[in-house]
């Protein structure tokens, strides 16, 4: 075994060593680099005699291709294992089923305030939305709430800064002051007409208004918010308050008005209602309205869905008509009891704990 047998020996065994590209090449650089062992002796045949200098030359250069091929071979060798590596790290089983992207859905509720809408809609109905942040005017004084009635109290209303001791900022806990302001801008357009004035003017500010107009028919679907928490009762809930306002709507109006809507929305022609003499401060007489399914699973029970009554002399007032001429009667509902009642829901905190296994339910 001469030198040049060990030294390509040598090259080898390093290049079997090197684990990387990087290795690979700084182990040549020891056997083929600037001062690596081939090099050197290429430098000493310069001192050798010329018969001599042929044949080792010739045997340096043997042993130097001796030592790029196995160079060669292992960077070949390195570069299949690295992409070995990242074949198997990126597998991709091509016969695998594909994600699929959820199918998303109105919420439960959402569906039953469309249903409302459309319903009343077909009844010719207007829909009217507003703010959440109430006045003390709007939401109790126009409606006829004495001063000191309980659910003014901080017990039952949520109050929110920026308001002043006379108007305080108070969340809605219904959506009728949204009926109060679409009634008085309804009264300010048409006596604007009926007047000559424009509906900004100050003119008749004050007097009540009892020349013609078209009649009023309106609801009001919104969030609204109470201070109570338990499994029927959320701090925020909906509320659909309906208001029909004219020269002749009475009683047997509201009762026709609201068994069509009932009997529509539930599906079931033959969904018994009942009017029971109830008390609101901003109705009189008033009635809160219960059904009864003649079938099925909540059959023969009488269920509570609505309150309702014929308006307020002095809420009308505070629209600006004349209650000598203008009289309608009011409801208000619970779109999330319709809810629970059309699908069966026993807890109403399902509706907004957002769980999704039981939102899609409804899909
Ligand atoms: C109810 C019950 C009875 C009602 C009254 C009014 C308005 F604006 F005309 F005064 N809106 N809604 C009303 C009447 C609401 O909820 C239980």
């Amino acid at each position: 075994m001469n030198d040049l047998t060990t030294v390509v020996d040598a090259a080898r065994t390093a290049f079997e060593q090197a684990q990387t590209p990087a290795d690979l090449e700084n182990s040549k650089a020891l056997f083929l680099g600037k001062s690596g062992r081939i090099t050197e002796m290429m430098k000493g045949l310069a001192s050798l005699p010329v018969e001599e200098k042929k044949t080792r030359g010739a045997s340096i250069n043997l042993a130097k291709q001796g030592i790029e091929s196995a160079l060669n071979a292992r960077r070949q060798a390195l570069a299949d294992q690295e992409l070995q590596a990242q074949l198997q790290a990126e597998a991709l089983d091509v016969t695998l089923p594909g994600r699929q992207r959820g199918t998303g859905g109105l919420h439960p509720v959402s569906i039953t305030l469309e249903r409302i809408e459309s319903i009343f809609g077909s009844m010719g109905f207007e829909v009217a939305q507003g703010p959440e942040i109430e006045s003390d005017w709007f939401n109790f004084t126009a409606l006829n709430t004495p001063e000191d009635h309980p659910a003014r109290s901080m017990h039952d209303t949520f109050y929110v800064e920026g308001g002043s001791e006379q108007a305080p900022n108070l969340l809605r806990t219904h959506t009728s002051p949204m009926q109060i302001r679409h009634a008085v801008q309804h009264v300010k357009k048409h006596r604007a007409a009926v007047e000559g004035t424009s509906p900004e003017g100050t003119s008749s500010q004050g007097t009540l208004f009892s020349g013609a107009m078209p009649e009023i028919r309106v609801i009001a679907p919104g969030r609204t918010y109470r201070v109570d928490s338990d499994a029927t009762h959320s701090p925020m809930f909906h509320q659909c308050e309906g208001l029909w306002v004219g020269e002749n709507v009475s009683f047997k109006d509201l009762k026709y008005v609201f068994t069509d809507f009932c009997r529509t929305f539930f599906e079931n022609p033959d969904l018994v209602l009942r009017f029971r003499p109830s008390f609101f401060p901003f109705t009189e007489p008033s009635a809160e309205v219960d059904i009864q399914f003649p079938s099925g699973l909540l059959a023969g029970r009488w269920l509570e869905v609505a309150g309702s009554g014929q308006v307020h002399p002095n809420v009308i007032r505070n629209m600006g008509l004349d209650p000598e001429r203008y009289i309608g009667f009011a409801f208000g509902m619970g779109p999330d009891r319709l809810t629970m009642l059309r699908y069966g829901v026993n807890d109403l905190r399902l509706f907004f704990d957002g769980d999704i296994r039981f939102l899609a339910q409804f899909r």
